[in-house]
């Protein structure tokens, strides 16, 4: 008989109404049968116990004869099934824990290699073994689902605390300065020329657009500047005009030449460098070189010191009635496990919950319509994951916070309702840097921009990490202006990437991708959303219930599948 993963003891207490301490919930979890000493020893408790204690565990087993198992005994070593002060949060409402499904960590492994493009899910992650159907219609009975517990269900995590490092920056929360006056613009264009410009300085040699007439016709022209118009000509031929501080000037892309590839993968606003030659009345530079300011291919990412991994997550879409709470439990269970025991740090890509009126129609496919009830159910799903893990959370446009980017961290309000496990709550995008390994979180909107817009070739929902690829490509995370991303004027652009990080980590369009880009890692991470009806009407078609799990130490990734 499998033991029980500690998470889910803690759902069948707290569906009880019981918090209980983590000594008391190892012991359950490592009795013979689990949920029969759970009964014993609900049924044992005095009526005005909240908390269930060991002592009460013990009193409860020994009158029934129960036997507790032999795999682990609970002992005070390391943080338990729920860190937090070594008790157990408690308090899952119904919702929440009626819904009976055990632990089943499942999936073989896909580990990314250099330089090669990753990767279909279905294939790098194992086969689906306990096939069930998707939350709200699975039955409430946990004998027939496989617990993978390597025989050591009351497996007790053991985690150094002290070793950990975690640090952030670019985070927008708490210094927006926009107030969307034109002013704003003009200093959050200004920056981000200059900031991106000196990148490509060094590439070419710069002419300021208002000198380039005053040049003699055929000189060698080097231009950066903001794409501020792409058009063809009636020839077939691109005029791409650039801005710089001075003001705009027109080049030359023409067709057939490789450089008219490139073309494809403009989009407004970013900033490109270019080398040409002035034509002969000086009114346009015939364009023989394109620049993006890019990631050095000889880039060397960093890594940890020590064998230690995050789990990269996003669009968890709590309060949807696609949102898949059988996936989450198994996520959250086998994060309990020895399999995953140095999975110390949990990242999440924005999209906690469903958020009210995102998109028309939406509240008929809400499951809780109340936005703060939302992260309050949210809350507790995060509760389940062990309590000793470090989490960091972005918003996404599903979110209480602002739509427009950079966006800042949830409110106090917010805050407030999602204590759990103490997580760092930051902007959309912040760098956030484990153990040395830095870690540009976005949440991904431009990514429908730069999938709508750029030939299927080089950009698809089907390999999201090849549109990340573009984005590292111009050091922006949401170059365009007035598109699908909305973006608001701050003093500084906060979407500009400054530094190249190491890994680059983005959810928002439900697609499992992964790959490395100039030894940069993206990884879009899946979700746990079931299709919904507005994806089927556009064919989207969701990567549910997947968790890459990223080693530090090497960069390689494993997608893990909980579906
Ligand atoms: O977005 C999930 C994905 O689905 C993302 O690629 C956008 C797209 N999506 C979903 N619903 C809509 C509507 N109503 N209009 C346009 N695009 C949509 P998420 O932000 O998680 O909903
Ligand atoms: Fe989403
Ligand atoms: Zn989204």
């Amino acid at each position: 008989m499998p033991q029980e993963a500690p998470a889910r003891v803690v759902r069948e207490l707290a569906s009880r109404g019981y918090n209980a301490e983590r000594e008391a919930v190892t012991l359950l979890a490592g009795a013979d049968d689990s949920m029969a000493a759970i009964e014993t020893v609900v049924e044992s408790l005095s009526p005005d116990t909240l908390k269930v204690t060991r002592e009460d565990v013990e009193a409860g087993l020994e009158r029934s004869g129960s036997k507790r198992g032999t795999a682990h005994d609970g002992g005070d070593g390391g943080d338990g099934a729920d860190g937090d002060g070594g008790d157990v949060a408690g308090g899952v409402d119904a919702g929440i824990a009626g819904d009976g499904v055990g632990a089943a960590s499942q999936g073989g492994t896909g580990t990314s290699s250099t330089d090669t493009p990753q990767q279909d899910p279905s294939v790098s992650t194992g086969e689906d073994t306990t096939n069930r159907s998707r939350d709200g219609s699975s039955p409430r009975d946990v004998d027939d689902v496989p617990v993978e517990t390597k025989g050591e269900g009351s497996f007790e995590r053991t985690v150094d605390e002290a070793l950990r490092a975690i640090d952030v920056a670019g985070d927008v929360t708490g210094h927006s300065t926009g107030t969307g006056a034109y002013d704003d613009f003009v200093s959050v264009f200004r920056d981000r020329y200059d900031r991106l410009g000196s990148k490509l300085r060094g590439r070419v040699n710069h002419r300021p657009t208002d000198s380039i007439e005053d040049m003699v016709g055929g000189s060698d022209v080097g231009l950066v500047g903001m794409v501020n118009d792409l058009r063809s000509t009636k020839n077939g031929h691109w005029i791409v005009e650039l801005e710089d501080t001075n003001g705009v000037f027109p080049c030359l892309i023409t067709k057939g030449r490789d450089l008219a590839d490139l073309v494809d993968e403009l989009l407004f606003d970013e900033v490109i460098a270019i080398e040409g030659t002035l034509s002969d009345d000086g009114e346009i530079v015939f364009v023989d070189e394109l620049y993006f300011p890019d990631v050095p291919r000889t880039y060397e990412p960093s890594t940890a010191d020590r064998h230690v991994q995050a789990a990269l997550i996003s669009d968890v879409h709590v309060g949807s009635q696609e949102f898949m709470a059988d996936a989450w439990h198994r996520f959250a269970d086998w994060l309990h496990t020895e399999e995953a025991e140095h999975v110390e740090y949990l990242l999440i890509a924005g999209d906690m919950v469903e958020g009210v009126g995102v998109y028309p129609n939406q509240d008929e496919e809400l499951d809780v319509i109340d936005l703060y009830e939302q992260y309050e159910r949210f809350s507790e799903y995060l509760k389940e994951v062990p309590g000793d893990m470090e989490i960091v959370m972005i918003p996404g446009n599903h979110d209480a916070v602002r739509l427009a980017e950079p966006q800042p961290g949830f409110d106090e309000e917010l805050r407030d309702i999602m204590t759990a496990h103490d997580a760092k709550i930051v902007g959309n995008p912040s760098t956030v840097t484990v153990e040395g390994v830095s870690i540009l979180m976005y949440h991904g909107v431009s990514l429908d921009e730069v999938i709508a817009e750029f030939p299927e070739g080089k950009a698809s929902y089907d390999d999201p990490h090849k549109a990340m690829y573009h984005l590292l490509k111009k050091r922006h995370v949401a170059p365009q202006y007035g598109g699908h991303t909305r973006v608001a004027p701050e003093n500084q652009d906060y979407l500009v990437i400054d530094d190249v990080p190491d890994v680059f980590h983005t959810g928002h369009v439900h697609k499992l991708g992964f790959g490395k880009y100039h030894n940069v890692l993206a990884i879009n991470s899946g979700c746990w959303q079931a299709q919904t009806d507005f994806q089927k009407s556009v064919n989207i078609d969701p990567d549910v219930g997947y968790a890459p799990i990223v080693d530090l130490d090497t960069l390689d990734v494993t997608a893990r599948k909980f579906v």
